[in-house]
């Protein structure tokens, strides 16, 4: 048995090995282990190992110096540290919502982890068109919990800069300034994919619209300097693992104190993707429309009910004495509500013209439906970034939503 006290990335045969010596009592002695891997994310690499008699599980997720999207990104592997060290602090404040952490290995950069079994990725599941009528109840609660019992409206404020500290992640935070901030609307680093065929729609609209790159500049500096919450910093629905009844929010290795807006934001964009896919994609009118209703209902009902439980908790959870001024949370949530708008529309725009596409849209295969997809999307985008102080409820989104699909 290796002694594993120098880094090295794993292939699924190193693995339960790996686990047996990390966690000596969770398989039996002589156990007949399983190994393979199962990532499809971009950066890491996710090993199942399973007892082949019992059927039990564990998931090990090792972080790689390069990213698996892209050999030329070199990562520190301390993202794995933050990773852990979140789930572990969402697990108290969303219980039942993350998996849950066994052991994290800073030699190995290694998580061991609870298996989400029972549980399908959410994008997986979105675009075989599953609806999950518990989703939006979940992800409220999830938001709202881990995003304003992190602040300083609600925590001791030198234990939350300790926090601050802890979370900086600034390799992470580069790829997310980079990709959702910046190359979006220049192509500055030569990378992005553009759908040919919409190649004039991006540059007029995206790479020459000075008006919305100003708005893009603020919402920018916005994300790298006000430190509200600890976020999890990539909530988009490849981030869940979800069934019929329960959801698990996990891969938060791009979690760092920022303005709580962009988590909210993230999700709201992902279900539109959800939406267009949907749209473009059944051919069944009952079963296109059952679906399309599910996803736009659901957007209505995140926002809403984030709105409602973040009202609550901050009655019964604020300590700050000068935040339970009358009048102040209000001016607090204005300003969460109109960050959220302005980051569903970048991750709108990102996701579609950027380095990292998601396959709600890359899948659609008819051309002309594609073009009409991401032309919705973009238009949708912009009026989330250009007017986001209009946006304060669920119906607000709809209103928007239909105002972009109607042109096209
Ligand atoms: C290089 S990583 C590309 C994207 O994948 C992750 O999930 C993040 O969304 C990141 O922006
Ligand atoms: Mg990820």
């Amino acid at each position: 048995m290796k002694n594993y006290q120098t880094y090295f990335l794993m292939k699924a045969p190193d693995v339960p090995d790996y686990v047996r010596s990390k966690l000596k009592e969770f398989f039996p002695t002589g156990a007949m282990l399983e190994s393979s891997e199962i990532g499809d994310g971009n950066l890491n690499y996710v090993f199942r190992v399973k007892d082949a008699v019992t059927g039990k599980t564990i998931i090990v997720k090792q972080a790689g110096a390069a990213t698996r999207i892209s050999a030329d990104m070199i990562l520190s592997t301390d993202r794995g540290r933050i990773e852990a060290k979140i789930l572990q602090i969402q697990a108290k404040l969303a219980p039942g919502l993350v998996p849950e952490v066994y052991l994290y290995d800073e030699v190995m950069c290694a998580i061991l982890m609870e298996d989400m079994i029972g549980h399908t990725m959410m994008r997986t599941g979105l675009l075989q068109h599953e609806i999950y009528p518990g989703f939006s109840e979940d992800i409220s609660t999830f938001m709202a919990r881990t995003l304003l019992l992190t602040t300083d409206v609600a925590m001791n404020h030198k234990e939350k800069k300790e926090l601050v500290k802890s979370f900086v992640n600034p390799d992470l935070c580069e790829i997310t300034e980079d990709l959702v901030y910046s190359e979006p609307y220049n192509d500055c680093h030569q990378r992005n994919n553009v759908f040919p065929p919409n190649a004039a729609f991006i540059r007029q609209e995206l790479y020459e619209d000075k008006v919305l790159h100003l708005e893009v500049a603020k919402l920018k500096f916005e994300f790298m300097n006000h430190a509200q919450s600890l976020i999890h910093g990539d909530l988009h629905s490849g981030s869940i693992f979800i069934n019929k009844k329960h959801t698990f929010i996990f891969d938060p290795e791009f979690a760092f104190y920022g303005p709580m807006g962009y988590d909210t934001g993230n999700i709201l964009a992902n279900m539109f993707f959800a939406w267009c896919n949907g749209d473009a994609m059944i051919k069944d009118l009952v079963q296109r429309e059952k679906f399309c209703s599910w996803v736009l209902q659901t957007i209505q009902e995140i926002v809403d009910k984030f709105i409602e439980k973040f009202k609550a908790l901050y009655e019964e959870r604020v300590t700050d004495i000068m935040a339970k001024t009358e009048g102040f949370s209000a001016y607090y949530l204005a300003a969460v509500l109109a960050d959220t708008a302005g980051v569903m529309g970048l991750e709108l725009i990102r996701r579609t013209d950027g380095m990292a596409n998601v396959k709600d849209i890359t899948t659609i295969e008819d051309e002309e439906k594609r073009v009409r997809a991401e032309r919705i999307v973009v238009t949708l985008a912009k009026e989330c970034i250009l007017q986001r102080n209009d946006f304060k409820c669920g119906q607000d989104y709809l209103a928007a939503i239909q105002r972009a699909v109607e042109k096209f």
